[in-house]
């Protein structure tokens, strides 16, 4: 029974670290030295290149590295084993103060006097009060939820839309297609915390745009794929979006000719809005390791046909 670590573009020496301290004993490969691929019963992956985990003939468990597991599913060829993904309180945390960050930021205009300070020019502005600020998140899961309270305990009106109905206290609640429309209506900002399905790729589009007032700021700290890139920049062109704070692009690194580069009313970040953290999750990884080997029930399965 063997751990692989299946991460090629990804630094595995803090996995490695981690999983070994919490499983000492553990016969653990790291590809491409993967051993006799017959041995492979659990296998940790991040972008792993499509196909290969078929050669794992005895492969029992798909565990992946981050909270997202559309990495995994977009394998046509993965093996239909139950897959698992990381579900961490420290994760939701760092995504939540990033969101927090993103909206005072723009809130505070912090944009504009960092051009003031370039021209050493002292000049005030009136703040804006949260209670004006209404803001909207696109899924209410485990980083949904903890960012939804934490904008509502620092008094902002808080909007929250779901596949299924939730209700979370402070919250407004909005859930479906139907729902969509009246989600959007009023907000000032727009968060998107989705995961990346074949329902919600191309969500943040020129008609979601639409249905937002007019001059309403983007946050999208999900995947790339979730925005249709040339409809942002429309939206910016005429006025329909204020700007946008953007952690995930199609193509990461975002390349240098991108224009978004030259957008100073975007806020680029490298996807680091919530790293995982290997010290938090791989006790939680390799007791789902151990709830194989045991045929225990796994924690934080993935529903292949939801797509998350
Ligand atoms: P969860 O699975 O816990 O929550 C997903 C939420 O999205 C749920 O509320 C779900 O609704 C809702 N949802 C899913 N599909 C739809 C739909 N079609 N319409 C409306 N709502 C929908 O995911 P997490 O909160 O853990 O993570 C969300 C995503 O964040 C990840 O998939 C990943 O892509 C991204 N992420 C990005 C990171 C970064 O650094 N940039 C870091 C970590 C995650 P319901 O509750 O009804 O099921
Ligand atoms: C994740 C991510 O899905 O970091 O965990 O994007």
């Amino acid at each position: 029974m063997a751990f692989l670590i299946l991460a090629p573009s990804s630094r595995t020496s803090a996995w490695e670290k981690e999983i070994r301290k919490a499983e000492p004993d553990l016969d653990l490969r790291v590809w491409p030295d993967t051993g006799d691929p017959d041995d492979v019963t659990f296998a940790l992956c991040w972008k792993h290149p499509p196909g290969v985990l078929n050669r794992f003939s005895n492969l029992k468990c798909i565990a992946s590295m981050g909270a997202g597991v559309d990495h995994l599913l977009q394998d046509p060829a993965l093996p239909e084993v139950p897959i698992v993904r990381v579900v961490d309180p420290s994760m939701a945390r760092s995504m939540t103060e990033y969101l927090l960050m993103a909206v005072l930021f723009r809130m505070r205009q912090l944009d504009r006097y960092w051009q003031d300070r370039l021209q050493r020019t002292w000049h005030p502005r009136v703040p804006e009060q949260a209670a004006s600020v209404r803001i909207g998140i696109m899924g209410l899961g485990q980083l949904g939820s903890d960012a939804a309270q934490a904008f509502f305990s620092l008094r902002f009106p808080v909007s929250a839309w779901s596949r299924t109905p939730k209700t979370a206290e402070g919250i407004d609640t909005f859930c479906g297609e139907a729902d969509f429309a009246p989600f959007l209506s009023g907000l000032r900002v727009l968060i998107c915390l989705l995961p990346l399905t074949d329902r919600t790729r191309g969500i943040l589009n020129r008609h979601t745009f639409e249905m937002l007032p007019d001059g309403a700021y983007l946050v999208n700290s999900a995947r790339g794929e979730h925005l249709v890139e040339e409809d942002l920049i429309a939206a910016l062109d005429s006025g329909k979006l204020s700007g946008a704070c953007l952690d995930v692009f199609h193509t990461e690194p975002l390349p240098r000719e991108h224009p978004f580069w030259g957008r100073p009313e975007i806020t680029i970040t490298p996807h680091i809005s919530s790293l995982t953290n290997p010290k938090a999750v791989c006790p939680g990884i390799v007791d789902n390791y151990r709830r194989m080997k045991s045929g225990l029930p796994l924690r934080h399965l993935v529903d292949r046909q939801r797509g998350y």
